[in-house]
């Protein structure tokens, strides 16, 4: 699995100061532990759940505004404390069912606290968006922070397919003087839904080709 260091400019050392190397051990914890649940799933002989992975600390300049938004503080306390997001880490599936595997492995990891999971996948949001995000936290085990005060960092999980679909919508967002908005909304919630139904489609095919038994059951319901 490849290294990814994080983007951290001037900005983001300025808003978040000593609270930073707290963020950063977050994320650094959080990696090592999926970098070995990968190389165990594939030391059973299993194929590796994660396709790709994300790092990120949340730019000071979004930070600030989600915190007024929100009408908090414009703080680091309050950006670690209250909005519990400013670490992130996205791991990319390649199969949907993978998200479950992954979800439950990082459950058992030793010492985690689980503070909220939400699932966008059963239950996507109205503009279809799709993803499984988990709010966690590790003891960082070189960093000077009573376990009483967690470092939160949040995990999205997402399927190849789901992930295509958000960064386009994300990017789309901030195109507001686009003109009918309302069509573009509808078309992209069509998008989501029809990905999803692929993502159902890749995974029967993977099925197929693991467990032959399955494919005499594909065609008896094809069949009627
Ligand atoms: P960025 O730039 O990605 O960090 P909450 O108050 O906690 O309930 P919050 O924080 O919006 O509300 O939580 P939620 O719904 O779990 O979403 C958090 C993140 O999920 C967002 O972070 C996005 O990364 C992603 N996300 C949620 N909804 C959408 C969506 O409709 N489209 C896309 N493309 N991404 C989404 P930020 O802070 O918005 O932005």
């Amino acid at each position: 699995m490849e290294y990814v260091p994080l983007e951290i400019t001037g900005a983001e050392r300025a808003f978040y100061g000593e609270s930073l190397i707290l963020l950063e051990g977050a994320v650094e914890e959080f990696l090592s532990c999926v970098r070995m649940i990968r190389r165990y799933q594939v030391s059973l002989g299993r194929r590796d759940p994660v396709a790709s992975f994300q790092a990120r600390i949340k730019s000071a300049e979004s930070m600030k505004a989600k915190l007024r938004r929100k009408g908090l503080p414009v703080t680091a306390a309050s950006a670690l404390e209250e909005v519990r997001d400013a670490a992130g880490v996205r791991l990319i599936c390649p199969f949907a069912r993978n998200i479950d595997q992954m979800t439950a492995l990082i459950r058992q990891i030793p010492g985690i606290r689980i503070l909220r999971e939400k699932d966008y996948i059963r239950s996507p949001k109205p503009n279809g968006y799709r993803s499984y995000h988990i709010i966690l936290s590790l003891p960082l085990r070189f960093l000077p922070r009573p376990p009483e005060e967690p470092v939160w960092l949040e995990v999205q999980l997402r399927t190849l397919a789901m992930d295509c679909w958000a960064s386009i919508e994300h990017q789309l967002k901030y195109k507001q003087d686009i003109e009918n908005q309302a069509l573009i909304v509808q078309e992209l919630k069509r998008c989501a839904d029809e990905i999803a139904s692929t993502d159902l489609s890749l995974q029967t095919i993977r099925e197929l080709i693991e467990t032959p038994a399955r494919q005499e059951e594909f065609h008896a319901d094809l069949s009627g």
